[in-house]
């Protein structure tokens, strides 16, 4: 066998401590990836990543185990502020062109900053952005007309929201449309029913879920692996571990509300050039936000993740 029959393109579909394992034309192969410094930021920085396009070789001609030698430049990425890295990013999917906030309509109860949050890195990530409303069947008549409330706003951006539920079946096939041909990331707090949904919508051997803690109300985070998975229609889904908290903290605070595009959109109306929107005269956006042209409770949000990227920027002197 020649040597460049032991030569491999793929990508990665989840990661292991150490062990990558890369699908490589239908097959999946644990590999390891080169580790060039050993120093822990470095590592975290040349780390592979679910979705990740690689190439390497076998490591003989088994073909059971290969290296990964190459990394190709990402494009769409999600990124999450690291305690561990002390405010770096940590990157945890890469190449996605589509970020799906799923958040539960009832247990966990919907915390609406979250689904803000996640929209800024969708934005700063280079990825679109959509709301799903699961555990729906859960929702009563108040609580569905409090689910709409909620998700107009988005509704009005562009961003496709959708109400589903892994359990009936309600909703699903507006999923799969969304998710169909495209490459997506499952994003949102634990117990939200990610894996479950994914679940719901292919074959296959399924993901672990289990249920919400029923004194805290809080997910009990079952997926610990980031795991990349193909739809039978094309394109594949990403099935992230649940976030407690969201905090952006490789972001400048004057960068934010341009990630915001109802808050681009004023951008220059404003009586001062470097209005951050909080409490200035003149300011455009709040002008906008009490005559209920723009969401008053997005706005409300941007302002609490404003000054807290400004007390993160003070904290590590930008
Ligand atoms: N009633 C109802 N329960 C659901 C639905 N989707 C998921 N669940 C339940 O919610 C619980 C949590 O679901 P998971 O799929 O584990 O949630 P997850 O978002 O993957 O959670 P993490 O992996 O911890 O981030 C499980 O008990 C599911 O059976 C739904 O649409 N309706
Ligand atoms: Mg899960
Ligand atoms: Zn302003």
């Amino acid at each position: 066998m020649s040597a460049d029959r032991l030569e491999f393109q793929g990508v990665v579909v989840r990661v292991h401590g150490l062990t990558a394992v890369v699908e490589v034309a239908d097959r999946e192969v644990p590999c390891t990836a080169r580790v060039r410094d050993r120093r822990p930021a470095r590592r975290e920085h040349s780390r592979v990543v679910a979705g990740d396009r690689v190439a390497g070789h076998f490591l003989d001609e088994s073909l059971e185990a290969g290296v990964i030698e190459r990394v190709e430049p990402r494009r769409g990425r999600l990124a999450r502020a690291s305690n561990r890295l002390r405010g770096r990013e940590q990157v945890v999917a890469a190449n996605v062109d589509l970020l799906v906030c799923v958040v539960a309509a009832l247990d966990p109860p919907i915390e609406p900053h979250l689904i803000d949050r996640f929209q800024v890195i969708a934005a700063q990530g280079g990825m679109g952005f959509a709301l799903c409303v699961n555990k729906i069947d859960l929702a009563g008549a108040a609580l569905r007309g409090e689910v709409q409330s909620l998700a107009d706003p988005y509704r009005a951006l562009g961003f496709p929201v959708v109400l589903t539920s892994a359990l009936t079946g309600e909703g699903l096939d507006d999923l799969r449309a969304l998710l169909a041909g495209r490459a997506s990331v499952l994003a949102g707090p634990s117990g939200a029913g990610k894996s479950s949904l994914v679940n719901a919508l292919r074959p296959g051997p399924p993901l672990a879920t289990a249920e919400v803690n029923r004194k805290s109300r809080e997910g009990v985070h079952t997926t610990t692996v980031t795991r990349l998975l193909r739809l039978a229609g094309g394109g594949h889904i990403v099935d992230t571990p649940g976030v407690r908290d969201l905090a952006l903290s490789a972001l400048a605070p004057g960068d934010l509300a341009g990630l915001m595009p109802e808050f681009a959109a004023l951008r220059g109306g404003c009586r001062f050039k470097d209005c951050a929107h909080l409490a200035e005269p003149g300011c455009a956006v709040i002008a906008a936000a009490g005559r209920g042209e723009i969401s008053p409770q997005r706005l409300g949000h941007y302002q609490f993740i404003r000054r807290e990227l400004e007390a993160a920027a003070r904290a590590s002197g930008w």
